[in-house]
């Protein structure tokens, strides 16, 4: 099939997704065309793979440069010249919208049908905002195909939304060749990581606390990898709590499956989290992750089996979990061979890929 792809190209879950299924899909015999501002940042050169810019020109006169527009006009044209069977656009604002504009630009011509992924906060943050909340809801309805990335996300979208067309489950993938535990690589030091967009909704700062309360009992350290509007404040803690040398802020890092393998346990202390696919590939490394017990996070980690979940800003439950795990390797090393298991077996590339393909079948017939 010959699909095009729109996302966020920058640092964020959605982005990531998208450019794992762009490159799934090539390997699969697939053309695959991404459509963005910019060159999303783990798409490597493939042959089947190629990259639209949207250009998005300013005038005085607009105090906010149209995109939404720039890129509907840049899809319809990539779907006339390249044959497009399909859009799949990951996050529905303004994706789905541009899609469907494109969609009706060459509706005099051919189909052109578009699938929208939903992948967290666009509909728990951004598609409930009044201003945005009538056209979310509006374009997800006007959607041939959508999927949510887990059986939470789908029901809040229901909820919220009142969406009556059927939503597909197809939950978060990893893959666990890439993504693989080496434990010759395993820093010599007790080490947490967090890794994230440093957003609000990520409670950065409580890794900082959980890190204080952790080393009372044993000797660690935490590399903080991302980068985003909290780190300042984040680093500010690190300072005023006295500890300066124990965490390290990595920022942006494009090499993940080199940094996940030398860390012990990573921790998730999100505020919402519709799946958390930096806890599946930490997994897929046989980290174990503390996380909170929000939106999807639980159909992804068993608790005390292949991680922990604990409430949201229980700084001395987390801190607790993560210290078990720091002091006991025998226990970490059983729940990480468990958590490894469960990339495996149940969030496998090969296994999920072949989902999106049958609904590209669906919306194309
Ligand atoms: O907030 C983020 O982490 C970015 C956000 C996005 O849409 O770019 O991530 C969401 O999508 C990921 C991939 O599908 C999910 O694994 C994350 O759980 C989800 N984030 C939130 O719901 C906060």
């Amino acid at each position: 099939m010959r699909i095009g792809i729109t996302c966020y190209p920058t640092y964020g879950g959605s982005g990531i997704v998208a450019t794992e299924l762009g490159l799934e899909l090539a390997k699969r015999g697939h053309q695959v065309h991404f459509i963005s501002y910019a060159h999303p940042i783990r798409l490597a050169d493939n042959p089947g793979i190629f990259y639209h810019e949207v250009e998005v020109s300013n005038y005085p006169l607009f105090q906010y440069p149209p995109y939404c527009l720039a890129l509907a006009s840049r899809m319809a044209e990539v779907a006339a010249n390249e044959k497009l069977d399909l859009l799949h656009v990951h996050y529905a604002i303004p994706h789905s919208v541009s899609a469907m504009l494109a969609r009706g630009m060459l509706e005099k011509d051919r189909r052109l049908p578009f699938v929208t992924t939903l992948h967290g906060t666009d509909i728990t943050l951004v598609g409930v905002d009044r201003s945005y909340f009538p056209i979310t809801k509006y374009s997800i309805e006007q959607s041939d195909g959508v999927t949510a990335i887990s059986n939470n996300l789908r029901q809040q979208t229901v909820d919220v939304f009142g969406i009556r067309n059927p939503i597909e489950v197809i939950h978060n993938f990893v893959c666990t060749e890439t993504y693989r535990p080496q434990p010759e690589k395993r820093s010599a030091r007790k080490t947490m990581l967090h890794i994230s967009n440093f957003r609000p909704v990520k409670r950065v700062l409580d890794c900082i606390r959980i890190l204080a309360e952790v080393r009372q009992h044993t000797d660690a350290d935490l590399w903080m990898i991302g980068d985003g509007p909290d780190r300042g404040a984040a680093e500010r803690l690190v300072s005023e709590l006295g500890l300066t040398g124990h965490v390290k802020f990595l920022g942006k890092q494009n090499n993940i499956p080199d940094l996940l393998p030398q860390g012990h346990v990573l921790l998730l202390p999100s505020e919402s989290e519709s799946f958390g696919l930096a806890a599946l590939e930490a997994m897929s490394c046989g980290l174990v992750p503390v996380a909170t017990r929000v939106g999807g996070v639980p159909e992804l980690i068993d608790e005390s089996v292949t991680g922990y979940l604990c409430p949201v800003g229980d700084i001395a439950a987390q801190a607790a979990c993560a210290t078990s795990l720091l002091l006991n390797d025998s226990l970490r090393d059983a729940m990480g061979i468990a958590a490894r298991n469960t990339a495996e077996s149940r969030f496998n590339t090969k296994m999920i890929i072949p989902q999106y393909e049958s609904i590209y079948r669906q919306v194309t017939a």
